[in-house]
Parts: C-alpha cells; structure tokens; sequence
C-alpha cells in the first residue's frame, strides 16, 4: 500500500492559513444576493483571511499539487482545480495594440481653472473649481509591448475625462502635427515603421530602410520628421513632456455657435529631453526607465501635473492662413493664437493592476461631449473608425464599455444587449425604442433627449462644407402611409381578408389595451375599411385616427404587388400526394403519377403502411406513412382508394384530417368515387377544386380561394 504522502510546506501553510477554527474571523464569502454579487463581480480581490476559490467559487484545498493516480502516477483529468488554473493562465495575453503597444497609465484628477461657457457648453469648462477623474496612458508608438522605454519615437499622449456628461478621451502625442494627412495612409505609415516584414527587425527604432523608404515617398510627413527627429522623441521622462490633441477641434456653446478649437497639455515641469547618447544608454541600463519614473514620482507623492490649453479661433482666422486648419500635419503658431490655459490636470494614482487598467483602457477619439465637436479633418474623421473597431479585436466583445477602466464614470442607460460577457443584468421588457410600456405602468426605458443629448454641429467648414451634417429624414421621408396603402388596396379581396385576419390574430396575443389601439389607430391611416374589420375582429371600439405625419395620397394599385394575382398555374415544382391503400387500382395510381410528373409536379405515394403494399395490380411501395405526410405538406392531394379502405381510413383521424386540411387549406382534391365517405365525414363540399381523377390535370395545384370563406371567418 503506498504511503500517504506527507503534506509540502506550502500545502501545510496553506492548511494552517486557512483552517477554520483558528481564532481568524471568517473569510469574506463571494457568494450572497445579486447585488453583492455585482459588487464583487472584477475586484477578485483576496485579502488574507480569504479561502482560496476557483473561478466558480469552489474552495480548494491545495493549490500546490495536481491530483495524481497514486503517488508517482499520471495527473487525472478530473483535477478541475488544475485544469481551471492552466486553461485560464494559457490566455492570459489579449492582442497587443497594433501601434502604442508600449505604455505606462496612471489616474488622476482634471480640475477646470477657467470657466469658458461662452466657448463650450462642455460640462467640465462650465464652472472654475469644477473636477472629473482622468486615466492618462502615455505610449512609445513603434515598439511591441516589451520594448524599451528610450527609442527614438513619437509618445502618445492619451487622456481618458470621466466627466459627468460622458467620457470625453483626448487621444493626443507629444507632438502637435503628425506624418500624414489622412486615415487611409496609416496602416502604410505603421507598416513601415514597425519591424520589416521578412527579416522581423528592427524592434522599436524608426531608423530603418522601410520607413525612410515610406518617408521620401511622403512629402507631407517632412514637417513631422523635424519634430520626430528633434529632442521631443529622446524626452527624459512622461512627466516632462506636451501633449497635444493635434486635430481641430470645434467647441460649442450654450446658444449653439462653434469655434475651432486646438488642445495642448503643458507639463508644470517644463519640458526636458535626454541626448541621443544617454537615451541609447538608458535602453540597456533600465529599460523600464519611463515607467518607472512615472511610477516611482506618483508613488512618492511628487504628482506630474499638465495645464490644459486651447487655441480657440474662428472661420475667419482660418481662412486667412497660409494652410488649411483640418490638415494634420500643421499647427497654428503660439503667437497667432494664444493658448489659454483652462484646467489643471494631476496624476496622484498608480494603477492597482497593470493588465486590468493600464493594458485593457479603450481611447476613443469618438469619446466628446456635448460642447466639442470634430472637425472636418480626414486624420481625424478615420480615427473615428479605427479605435473602436481595434478594442473589439484587443478586448474580444462589444461589452469592452464595462471593463471599469473603460465604463463612464456617469450613469449609462440604453437599449444595447447582449453579447459576449456582458456583465450587466437588464430587467424589463424594454429594449426596443420607441415603446409605450411606461403607459401600462412598466419600466419604458430611457429616453434621448433634443435638449441635453449630444448634437453635431451642422457646418465644420463653411468653405468646404457644402453639406450640412444633420440628424434629419427628407421630408418626403414623413410620408408612411401612401405606400402600405397602395400595397393594401393592389391586393385581391381574399388576400386582403389575410391582411386583416393576420393583424386580428397578431393584436389578440397582445395584451396592452392601447397598444392595440393605437396600431388600429394607424391602420386607420392606411384605409378605413381596413381598420374597421380589424376592430370588429378584435371586437375594440374603433380607435380615433393616429396623426399622420404627412396625409398619404393614393397612388395608382399595382397587380405586382399581389400574390394571387401572380400565381403561376403550373403543376412544375409543386408536389402532389397520392394517398392509397390495400388493393387500390395500380394502373389508375401510375397514370396519375405519370400526368403529376408529366407536367413538371413531383407524385408522392402515401399510405397508411410504407413496405409493399398489396394493390390491384401488383405491390406497390409508399414514400410516405399517412400519419406521417399530414396533407400541409403538399400542394395538391389525390386519393385512390377501395370502397372497403376508405370506409376503414373513415374511422382514423390521421386519414380524415388530410382531407380536411387539404380543404381548409383551399387546395385541389382529386378523388374516386370510393374516397367519398372520407370526404363526406372530413366536410368536403363539392367545388371546383375538388374533382374527379381524372379532371386533376386539369385544375392542378392552384388554391381555390374562393372556398375560404366556407371553411373559416375571416376579419
Ligand atoms: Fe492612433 C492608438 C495617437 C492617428 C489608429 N493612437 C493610439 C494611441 C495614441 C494615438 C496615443 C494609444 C492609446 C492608448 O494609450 O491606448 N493616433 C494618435 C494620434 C494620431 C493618431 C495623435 C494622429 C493625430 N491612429 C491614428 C490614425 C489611426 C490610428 C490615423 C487609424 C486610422 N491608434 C490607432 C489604433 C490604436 C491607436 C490602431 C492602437 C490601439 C488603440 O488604437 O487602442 O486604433
């Protein structure tokens, strides 16, 4: 017998830490009520009283040693506590950022310094004194996630506002123009400075052939190479560097009128750079130099702050310049537009978890608030694509929103569902837009709001604008009824009783009484009639007229709208059932067959046993069992029976019902003289569908509407 093995000193210390019954208070349960499970969902937090649990909350026992078959025997797949451990640390990497994979975060608090409502309704600018929280990563642009700090390069310079109004993320580099002009030519511009495509060198370093290649190519990158090849790219730590927002940016103001606007952030430290020979130093001396900076600085209480400044100018002034104030590649000089500072920005918080904030937070050049605006610029405008569509490849769901780092700060309400990990539980029937539900009391949802909401500014350039950007529909637009009723009055009689039928049985199910009237209401708007037989089938008073945003006119009824009007009356495509039984006449079945598929139909035998069946004639095998081939399945159904099979199939319910749906279904049904007392019991009448054998050819698969109202109300 083996020996039972002794416990590892960490087994043991794990036991003793956690072993109940040890004067410890008891540990924090991760089980509870919903909404403490919401509050626990994400922190995984483990303070040292904590039992250790898998994933699902399971305690484990020992998280130093796999389950084995015996003391030296293979590990077993039941260890579900191993198995969560590796399957969960295989997938700890998420895609690294494409560009910008290299940074360094850390949390902070922005404070408005100067009011500006007459420049921007921007929540934040509205009152000095005023405060939101930021999250700021600061990048190197060409280098993976493990290089060095100290390449020469482009920082990025990225601020994430959680401001009461929504994330306002200023996506900005250390640098206030950039190397191309518009979004189409940055993955050729990142292709050629990341490493080359064959040989996967040179990491981080833009001093390579295929950049320089791109850059002679690229006029006008030229003003950007004399930034990138200035001081700016070697700086001596984040907290000594400018950010800028690059683009032109609109603000708006309370009364709606909007200037260009320019944001800089001025490092209170001033601006200090390395030498080229001391930044080549630090790469192997610490590569870690920037970021430790940061987090050393913070760490210690010396918080790195910025001032925030803008340019502000108008149409005027920029179309008296010598460029164009929505190219990306120009700034506006200090001394033709002051910057004024407006707020103060502080970073006073490292990041408790590198991975969780620092790798996982989202920018969204798409992220402003009411108050700022975009401009026309083509930089800008692509960018508004491009970070959105990248965090759903990096962080895998459209639900990235939540992750804390990335969720506002403010409250966030919509009729957005689903998807993958989504960590929000909506109640309600409400996520849909518009509804009435708050009408029979429910939870309606939330609403947009024309006052409060964000709005576009109509015109970004007067000059080059011709287009006004509007959250508008044509007026011709409003018109909604002139169609359906055309659609409705091109119908034939029978097919608008199914119109009206369906609606009858559609507003039945519903159980809100003035959903369904207000439905009949707009029906009204399509054609009285319509919506009067639709109030008699539900047996509703008929509603007052819903108001129509534009009263329709009518327009000339179109035969190609109808159904029936357009019924082939071909046998090609459609199926036919031939029901038949034990001694049933061989020779009448393979005529009818050979007509069915003669004409283009396809013949399928039924009967009420599918192995040979002993017919007149011969034995003759089913496709189908009766029971089995219910007559909805056909387009036409024949029989060929005797009198004494007939007279039995009479007294089963399966045999009866497909003659009777067959009729009901305002099909063809070719019978013999023996089928009679089928049809007789299954309430078939005689009409121009049901017809003899012979006279199937030809009456064929067309419906006999005409039949319906005999076999069921319409509305
Ligand atoms: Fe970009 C990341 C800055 C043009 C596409 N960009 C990224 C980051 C910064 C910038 C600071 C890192 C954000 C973070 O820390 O997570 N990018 C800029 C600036 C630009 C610019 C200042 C020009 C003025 N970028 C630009 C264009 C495109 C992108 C024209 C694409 C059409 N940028 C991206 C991206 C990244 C990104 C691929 C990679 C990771 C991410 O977005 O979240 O979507």
């Amino acid at each position: 017998m083996a020996k039972k093995p002794a416990p590892s000193p960490a087994t043991d210390h794990a036991l003793r830490v956690h072993q109940p019954g040890e004067g410890q208070t008891a540990p924090t349960d991760h089980r509870g009520n919903g909404d403490e499970l919401h509050q626990q969902v994400g922190t995984n937090v483990a303070d040292a009283a904590a039992y250790l649990t898998d994933n699902f909350g399971h305690r484990i026992s020992d998280n130093q040693n796999s389950l084995r078959a015996g003391e030296r025997g293979p590990t077993l797949l039941e260890d579900f506590v191993l198995r969560e451990k590796i399957f969960h640390f295989d997938h700890e990497r998420i895609p690294e950022r494409i560009v910008h994979a290299r940074g360094s975060g850390a949390h902070g608090v922005f404070e408005c310094t100067k009011a500006i409502p007459g420049l921007t309704k921007a929540s934040i600018f509205q009152k000095t004194g005023d405060t939101c929280p930021v999250f700021v990563r600061f990048s190197t642009v060409a280098g993976g996630a493990g290089s060095v700090d100290t390449p020469r390069d482009v920082r990025g310079f990225a601020v994430k506002l959680y401001t009461d109004s929504g994330n306002w993320d200023l996506v900005g580099n250390n640098i206030p123009v950039f190397f191309i002009q518009d979004a189409m030519k940055f993955p050729d511009l990142v292709h050629s400075v990341k490493m080359e495509a064959d040989r996967g060198y040179p990491q981080a370093a833009s001093a390579h052939d295929t950049f320089w290649d791109f850059i002679g190519l690229m006029p006008e990158a030229m003003h950007m190479i004399m930034w990138a090849m200035s001081d700016r790219t070697i700086p001596r730590s984040f907290r000594m560097i400018e950010g800028f927002g690059v683009h032109t940016f609109r603000f708006v103001n309370e009364k709606g009128d909007g200037k260009f606007v320019k944001f800089h952030w001025k490092p209170v430290l001033g601006l200090q750079s390395t030498t080229w020979d001391e930044a080549v130093k630090i790469a192997g001396a610490d590569p870690d130099f920037h970021r430790r900076d940061l987090f050393e600085a913070i760490d210690g209480g010396d918080f790195p702050a910025w001032d925030l400044g803008v340019q502000v100018f108008d149409e005027a002034f920029a179309a008296k310049q010598p460029y164009d104030v929505l190219d990306a590649t120009k700034l506006i000089p200090e001394e033709d537009i002051p910057v004024e500072i407006v707020g103060r920005m502080t970073l006073n918080r490292n990041v408790d978890n590198f991975f969780a904030e620092t790798e996982q937070v989202a920018f969204l050049p798409s992220n402003i608030i009411p108050g700022i605006d975009f401009s026309n610029d083509p930089l800008l405008q692509g960018r508004l694509f491009s970070y959105l569509d990248t965090q759903k490849s990096r962080l895998g769901t459209t639900n990235f929103h939540q992750i804390p780092i990335n969720a506002p700060k403010c409250p966030f309400h919509n009729f957005q569902r689903d998807g993958m990990m989504q960590t929000l539980v909506p109640t309600g029937r409400a996520n849909y837009e518009p509804n009435s539900l708050a009408e029979a009391g429910e939870n309606g949802g939330p609403r947009a709001s024309a006052e409060t909401g964000f709005t576009t500014f109509a015109t970004n350039d007067e000059r080059n604008d011709p287009m006004q950007k509007l959250r508008v529909r044509a007026e011709l637009f409003a018109d909604h009824f002139s169609q359906a009723r055309l659609f409705y009055l091109s119908q034939t009689e029978n097919e608008q009783a199914h119109i009206a039928s369906a609606l009858v049985f559609e507003l039945s199910k519903v159980t809100l009484d003035h959903v369904r009237s207000r439905v009949v209401g707009q029906l009204r708007n399509i054609d009285e009639e319509l919506a009067k037989r639709v109030a008699a089938g539900l047996a509703i008073d008929l509603p007052s007229k819903e108001k129509a945003a534009r009263a329709p006119v009518d327009l000339k009824p179109s035969e190609a709208l109808s159904i029936q009007k357009n019924a082939d009356d071909t046998m090609e495509g459609r199926k036919v059932a031939i029901l038949f039984a034990e001694g049933s006449d061989k020779a009448a079945i393979d005529k009818l067959k050979g007509d069915i598929e003669g004409a283009g139909g396809t013949a399928f035998l039924v009967a009420p046993k599918v192995g040979g069946i002993k017919v007149k004639g011969g034995t003759l095998k089913a496709d189908g069992q009766l029971a089995g081939s219910p007559s909805v399945l056909f387009d036409a159904v024949a029989s060929i029976l005797t009198d004494e099979q007939a007279k039995a199939l009479s007294k089963q319910g399966a045999a009866v019902q497909w003659f009777m749906d067959a009729f009901g279904h305002c099909k063809t049904i070719a019978h013999d003289p023996a089928t009679q007392i089928l049809l007789d019991k299954a309430g078939v009448e005689k009409d121009s569908g049901v017809v003899a054998i012979d006279a199937f050819a030809g009456v064929g698969t067309r419906r006999h509407w005409a039949r319906e109202p005999k076999v069921r109300d319409l509305a």
